[in-house]
């Protein structure tokens, strides 16, 4: 049995900040934890307007909190988020992000992150990657 706390976690090398100033993300389950997912708690900061493009992994996410859409850039349609809202990429789909206000997101890949992911050139996350050191 596995058991975090979302706010001790915060508070440790799980919480991930983006370079780019986006978003943050504290990862609660990760490949180590052998689920065959991770699974993490993120924010989107309010503003936030960028691209994203996950060619490696799968992704779902979940709205808990805030306003927002999403992009999808083959074909320009939008689809508005709020709370209540889940999308899947299921294509890996290459997106546009934008936050109206702060956004709290349960996200979910597949394949599993390794902890230390941040995003490449591409918006996609390597499938090596530095694992977090408890
Ligand atoms: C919505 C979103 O940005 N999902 C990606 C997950 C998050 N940025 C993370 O943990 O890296």
């Amino acid at each position: 049995m596995i058991v975090r706390n979302l706010l001790k976690a915060s508070q440790s090398n799980r919480k991930i900040v983006s370079p780019e100033g986006n978003w943050e993300s504290t990862r609660l389950l990760l490949k180590e934890d052998n689920m065959g997912f991770s699974f993490h708690i993120t924010t989107i900061y309010k503003g936030a307007d960028f691209d994203m493009h996950y060619q490696n992994h799968l992704e779902s996410v979940y709205c808990i909190a805030g306003e927002g859409e999403i992009e999808t850039t083959a074909d320009g349609k939008k689809y508005a988020i709020s709370p209540g809202t889940v999308y899947a990429l299921d294509k890996h789909d290459k997106h546009t992000l934008r936050a109206f206000e702060e956004m709290t997101m349960a996200c979910v890949f597949n394949p599993p992150l390794n902890g230390k992911e941040v995003h490449n050139a591409e918006g996609a996350y390597e499938l090596e990657a530095e694992t977090i050191a408890e």
